[in-house]
């Protein structure tokens, strides 16, 4: 039986790795940004589109720089409205922060965050709004800036899912204050571990630095109690080298969900997320909700394909409120979108060189839970 999980990292020629970091082993200059780093960072921002990156080594760690480079906080407003439809490290950032989540509710239609939802919670201890680029589709990015000029809030994307995404042109990573992209193995585009924050005010760009070093401003002189969230030479040559081939993997994967549309979009009981007009997507995840029409729970699905070999995962359920560290703290039963979401998703396989016969197969495994192989 033939084992396929739910994503598969991409990786570059072994030989072309190679060649980017053979001068390593001449310079000894193995971290703390060096000629690879500043070619990364240098390649994303002309990539994305954007005036300001820096890189960091993971996303979470991105995310949590960012909190504290933007000043979150420090005037005494500490809530910071998100969604529990996500990954634990968006809300963990915001506790190990010292701030306080609050939960919005998802859009039924791609299950980002509810600018209506994002309204109605909005106090005067409110500081910032964390949306999230849930599976790479863009929040309602208008509604929520609007809501944070009308109110003095910052808006600090999640944008781990986002990589590529572009609206009307736009990088997904160019709105708000500032977006963190993750490049985790997992992801569309990685340097292994990974991550980076894009950010809009150039000064921002300082603060960040600073706090992805330990505070440190000059040889004698540390200016905040910042930590070590610094990318080394290596990941950064593993981002240089598939950041070469980021389009074509791209280009892949869209071929990859194409095929899944064509077996799955219509049928009765599944519904599968619409493409969002005027924005070109990065494909990222293959979610699929099963409703109860379809005459098969998820889990039940899930089982099965587990049986066959098929690794699907159930992005994102627990939701994030209900894990144990938050329960009795954070409250879903005011999230019933988000609920409904987390009960019913599986994200099915999906990567660049997954093959069509294998999208039949884990297909037919799908549609003969529902009785309708
Ligand atoms: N915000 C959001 C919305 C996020 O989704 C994430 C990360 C973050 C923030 C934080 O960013 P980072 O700090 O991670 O940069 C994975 C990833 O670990 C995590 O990065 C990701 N989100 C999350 C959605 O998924 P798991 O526990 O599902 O990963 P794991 O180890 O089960 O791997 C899944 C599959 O990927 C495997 O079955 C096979 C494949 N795989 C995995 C690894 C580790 C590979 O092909 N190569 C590999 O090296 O969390």
């Amino acid at each position: 039986m033939k084992t396929i999980l739910v994503t598969r990292s991409s990786m570059p020629p072994m030989e072309e790795y190679i060649e980017e970091v053979r001068p390593l082993w001449e310079s000894h200059w193995l971290t703390n940004m060096g000629v690879e780093h500043r070619k990364l960072e240098e390649g994303l921002r002309e990539y994305l589109g954007v005036s300001n990156a820096a890189l960091f080594t993971n996303g979470h760690s991105a995310l949590e720089c960012a909190f504290e480079a933007l000043g979150l906080g420090k005037d005494g407003r500490d809530e910071v409205i998100t969604t529990p439809f996500t990954f634990a490290s968006t809300v963990h950032a915001i506790v190990r922060k010292g701030l306080r989540p609050v939960m919005a509710d998802v859009r039924p239609s791609d299950y980002t965050i509810d600018p209506v939802s994002v309204e109605s919670l909005v106090t005067e201890r409110t500081c910032a709004i964390v949306p999230v680029h849930v599976y790479g589709n863009l929040c309602d990015v208008d509604a929520i800036q609007d809501i944070a000029d009308r109110h003095g809030l910052k808006v600090l994307y999640d944008a781990a899912h986002a990589f590529g995404v572009r609206k009307n042109g736009a990088s997904a990573a160019s709105f708000g204050d500032a977006s963190m992209l993750s490049f985790h193995a997992t992801k569309v585009f990685n340097t292994v571990e990974g991550g980076a924050v894009c950010f809009r005010d150039p000064a921002l760009g300082s603060e960040l630095a600073r706090w992805r070093n330990f505070g440190i401003e000059g040889p004698e002189d540390v200016a905040c109690s910042g930590g070590n969230a610094k990318m080394d030479e290596f990941r950064a040559a593993m981002g240089v080298c598939n950041l070469r081939h980021v389009d074509e993997e791209i280009a892949k994967r869209a071929r990859v969900e194409e095929r899944y549309r064509e077996r799955l979009e219509g049928v009765p009981g599944l519904k599968l997320i619409a493409p969002q007009p005027g924005v070109e997507h990065n494909h990222a995840y293959m979610p699929v909700f099963f409703l109860d029409s379809f005459g098969a729970t998820r889990d039940g699905v899930f089982e099965a394909l587990a049986e066959e070999g098929v690794g699907a995962r159930k992005y994102f359920y627990p939701l994030v409120s209900d894990f144990a560290c938050y329960r009795g703290r954070l409250d879903s039963s005011r999230t019933p979108v988000a609920r409904g979401a987390a009960a019913r998703v599986l994200c099915l396989p999906m990567y660049a060189d997954l093959a069509p016969e294998d999208v039949d197969r884990i297909c037919g495994i799908v549609l003969s839970c529902g009785g309708r192989g």
